[in-house]
């Protein structure tokens, strides 16, 4: 059974140029002029680009008293819908650890997701135990490790734990990643704003300025460097941040920074002067940001100081929201978006000129593929990679609206939002799974886990203090020898 794609103007990361696809199962076969297969997916006036990659993702997730309402049904199928066919979600361990709360979270995904997924796993603390169950996750697939410098209390890792665990990760050949907010600074300016009776969404923003996220991410690539990792800033939000990571890259150090659709083009503006719903379903962490930052994420992604657009989909009803009427530190923290990330990011970055489109495909799949360790075989298009396409269609419009979403959540932080560019077909491993103007439904337990091996570059990156004290590195000055030696 063989699909060609026929008519289309590829987009790669690297190049655009015509061609028609051959599919021979789950996996492309040729790229070429004039190929023929046993159905035809018309790709006329459209561009073929490969599959996007939602790295960041939290479906059904336990997380500040309740869970998040976006199942792993709603959400593949939601993700496909917008032209993403892989999505990496966080596991977070319970008391059982890393494996129990991993077989939990495949309990999900095996019988209820359409697209293809993967997970990182979150490193919430540090003992013993937490060595042996690394490697084993490693060999599981997993090749990488969350850890939140946010959350006191509850999902937070203190610096020890966190340059431990980061040791760890660069002797299994892993890459962490960080939540980059000061937690102790967020837990005192949030105390102080319910002390001072100021108890609306409004505060979630004064809490969070963007001097504790820049702060954090300083700090969490400096430990990198000195535990001798490559490290991953998820959600960069604003330019403390971004300068950090530029800093660090200018430095020669390997730091990515990933900053997400929403923060791209919602602004603070969304909090302030609100009904409650409304700011509080907008309520995430980092917070929204104003113009300045949004310059400064754009500018990122053209220079390539920031590398992937995420959307960190972590998505509460109204009604989950209203946990936190008189208590802003109460209100679920996370937004969606993963439906609309790819159509939002065309619109507002390529039509406007802010991104060309191979840097569109880079941002939203191949830069991904490539950290992730799972490039060629995701992120491309190339014979032998998995036939994950999708055929977009630059003059398909509509107007984003919970009306018609494919999320089951009860509103849209993008509500009308008109978008230009979107999917004609999304194909996943060869299957046309998503058709624009046809009724499709979800087909749980289709899709497939992408298993991620470990990097044997990782552990030599790049740490100057381990050059300095590595034993045959050490040169000694005479006046430190001891005497007699
Ligand atoms: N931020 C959110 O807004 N939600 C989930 C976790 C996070 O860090
Ligand atoms: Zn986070
Ligand atoms: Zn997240
Ligand atoms: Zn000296």
């Amino acid at each position: 059974m063989s699909t060609v794609i026929k008519g289309g103007t590829i987009i790669a990361a690297d190049r655009t140029y015509e061609a028609d696809i051959l599919i021979e199962g789950e996996t492309i076969k040729a790229i070429g002029p004039d190929l023929a297969g046993d159905t035809v997916v018309d790709a006329a006036g459209a561009y073929v680009m490969p599959g996007g990659i939602d790295p960041h993702t939290h479906l059904e997730m336990p997380f500040m008293g309740t869970t998040a309402a976006e199942t792993w049904e709603s959400g593949t199928f939601a993700a496909l819908s917008g032209g993403t066919t892989t999505v990496v979600d966080f596991v977070i361990p319970g008391e059982d650890g890393m494996l129990a709360a991993l077989e939990a979270w495949e309990g999900k995904a095996t019988r209820q997701a359409s697209s293809d997924y993967s997970y990182h796993m979150c490193v919430t603390g540090w003992s013993e135990k937490h060595f042996d169950e690394m490697a084993k996750v490693v060999e599981r697939g997993i090749n990488t490790f969350k850890h939140f410098m946010a959350y006191k209390g509850a999902l937070m890792v203190n610096d020890d734990e966190m340059f431990a665990s980061f040791q760890r990760c660069a002797a299994l050949g892993a890459l962490p990643l960080v939540h980059a907010e000061n937690g102790d600074i967020v837990a005192a300016l949030q105390k102080k704003f319910m002390d001072d009776g100021v108890t609306g969404p409004e505060a979630h923003a004064f809490s969070r300025p963007p001097e504790v996220e820049g702060e954090a991410t300083n700090r969490a690539i400096m430990i990198a460097d000195a535990a001798g990792v490559p490290v991953y800033i998820v959600h960069v939000s604003c330019e403390q941040a971004h300068e950090a990571i530029r800093r660090a890259r200018q430095a020669g150090m390997r730091v990515y920074g990933e900053p997400l659709v929403q923060h791209l083009t919602l602004d603070e503006g969304e909090y302030f002067n609100r009904d409650w719903d409304y700011a509080a379903r907008r309520v995430m962490s980092p917070p929204f940001r104003d113009k300045k930052h949004q310059d400064s994420l754009w500018a990122g992604l053209a220079a390539g100081s920031l590398q992937v657009v995420a959307t960190d989909h972590c998505a509460f009803t109204t009604e989950q929201k209203r946990f936190g009427l008189g208590n802003f530190t109460k209100i679920p923290n996370g937004t969606g978006g993963l439906e609309d990330r790819m159509p939002v990011l065309w619109t507002k970055g390529v039509e406007t000129g802010r991104l060309t489109p191979n840097e569109f495909v880079a941002a939203t799949s191949t830069n991904i593929a490539q950290i992730l360790n799972i490039y060629p075989q995701k992120g491309a298009i190339l014979p032998g990679s998995d036939a994950d396409l999708v055929v977009w269609d630059p003059k398909l419009t509509k107007t984003i609206s919970a009306a018609n979403q494919k999320s089951i959540i009860d509103y849209n932080v993008f509500e009308g939002v008109e978008v230009r560019g979107l999917p004609r077909y999304t194909i996943s491993r060869g299957e046309v799974v998503w058709t624009d103007g046809r009724n499709d439904a979800p087909r749980p337990g289709r899709g497939k886990f992408v298993k991620r091996k470990p990097f044997p570059a990782i552990n030599k990156a790049l740490s100057t203090w381990k050059e300095l004290t590595a034993p045959r590195a050490v040169t000694r000055s005479p006046e430190h020898m001891p005497i007699g030696v």
